[in-house]
């Protein structure tokens, strides 16, 4: 295994200092130590991979000097378009270093929404026609492919990937302050909203931990699983998701459970679903300032004024507060409002270690929640 301080040591040794990207669970050990050392100004979690792209561009236009940008195997989809049409070589012709998290990778044991990314990610490469390896255990070895990769990207003034695999660097805990005493947690907020629900509310809830902590609430209270869309991949479209059930289903509430990192994912959908000023749509974030699901690395989330901006977007009954005596009240309220609704629960990061993942199928999912909303 490789150790995290010894890999960023030999990225530094061939100038390469600019990082940008979005944390995998797989590359969490990276992603956190890249966190915790690389200098103000020059590691930036970007919004979504492709802006993440778009930050390395911009620091190779300022200093001539390629970046690196990681990301889950997920995120290739939001780089292809600027991997095509800005750091291509036919293009602009920018030199820059991915490093890909190997989710799914044929062989190894993943979850359904990993399977397909992770079997057609190397071909995917192959026809960006930009030049991969796969990163070795050892050291050694490793350094190695970081000298080759360094020289190609320079050579070429084009991108090029390192792939990783599971457990390939050793583990590294990402410094954090403690939690705060007055929040909740996002399974405990979660649990007040589902217990809010009346009969006829869906959900629709977003990638990672919450949409887990979703199907283990319903399967504790034996209620089924028919209400809920669990949106297992897909990062940061939960809410066009829901918007869609929405349109076509007016006279239903619909409740979108999103994280702050998925609703920055892809923030110009709250102008959207504004615009729409559907009644019916009601958008809860629940706000832990981090992407916990893959290792808690921070987000802007506790930096950004959610309420000015769903406000600003159009929704019309907007709230926020890390109060957990207030959520009750307010849900409430929000039930009974006109929508677009938008709600903020401020919470700590952290989840139960022993949190399952859904028993049932992704088309068993589908299913019944189309049959209940039919
Ligand atoms: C396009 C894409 N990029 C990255 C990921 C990996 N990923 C899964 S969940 C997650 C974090 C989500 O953060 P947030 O919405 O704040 O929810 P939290 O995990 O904090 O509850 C990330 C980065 C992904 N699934 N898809």
């Amino acid at each position: 295994m490789i150790p995290c301080d010894k890999f960023y040591s030999a990225l530094i040794n061939e100038n390469i200092g600019f990082f940008a990207g979005v944390p995998d669970s797989l590359l969490k050990d990276i992603c956190g130590y890249i966190s915790d050392h690389a200098p103000a100004g020059r590691h930036v979690i970007a919004a979504n991979e492709g802006a993440a792209l778009g930050l390395a561009a911009g620091s190779y236009l300022a200093t001539a000097r390629p970046g690196l940008v990681y990301l889950q195997n997920s995120g290739l989809g939001n780089l292809i378009n600027p991997l095509t049409s800005l750091t291509d070589p036919e293009v602009y012709s920018i030199p820059v270093l991915l490093l890909i998290g190997w989710r799914g990778e044929p062989g190894v044991h993943d979850e359904p929404q990993h399977r397909k990314q992770g079997r057609v990610m190397l071909s995917t490469l192959d026809a960006l026609e930009i030049p991969y390896e796969i990163l070795p255990e050892s050291l050694e070895a490793a350094e190695k492919i970081i000298t080759s990769a360094a020289k190609s990207i320079r050579e070429r003034s084009a991108p090029y990937a390192i792939v990783v695999r599971k457990n390939t660097f050793e583990s590294y805990k990402l410094q954090g302050k403690a939690p705060d005493a007055q929040l909740l947690r996002r399974e405990d907020a979660l649990k007040l909203i589902l217990d809010s629900l009346r009969a006829d509310e869906v959900i629709v809830s977003t990638t990672g931990m919450a949409s887990r902590e979703v199907f283990e609430y319903r399967e504790n209270a034996k209620s089924g699983h028919s209400k809920d869309f669990l949106t297992v991949g897909c990062m940061g479209h939960a809410s066009q998701i829901a918007l869609g059930v929405a349109l076509e289903k007016p006279h239903r509430p619909v409740y979108c459970l999103d994280g702050d990192g998925s609703t920055i994912m892809h923030m110009g959908s709250l102008a959207i679903i504004g615009a729409t000023g559907l009644r019916n749509f009601r958008h809860v974030v629940i706000n832990n300032g981090a992407h916990d699901s893959v290792g808690g690395q921070p987000t802007v989330g506790m930096h950004v004024n959610f309420s000015a901006i769903a406000t600003a977007c159009g929704y019309r009954w907007v709230r926020s507060t890390n109060d957990p005596d207030v959520i009750p009240r307010l849900l409430s309220e929000m039930a009974n409002s006109t929508g677009p609704a938008f709600f903020e629960i401020k919470v700590n990061k952290g989840a139960r270690a022993d949190l399952g993942r859904p028993t049932t199928t992704t088309f068993d999912n589908k299913r019944e929640f189309m049959t209940y909303l039919q």
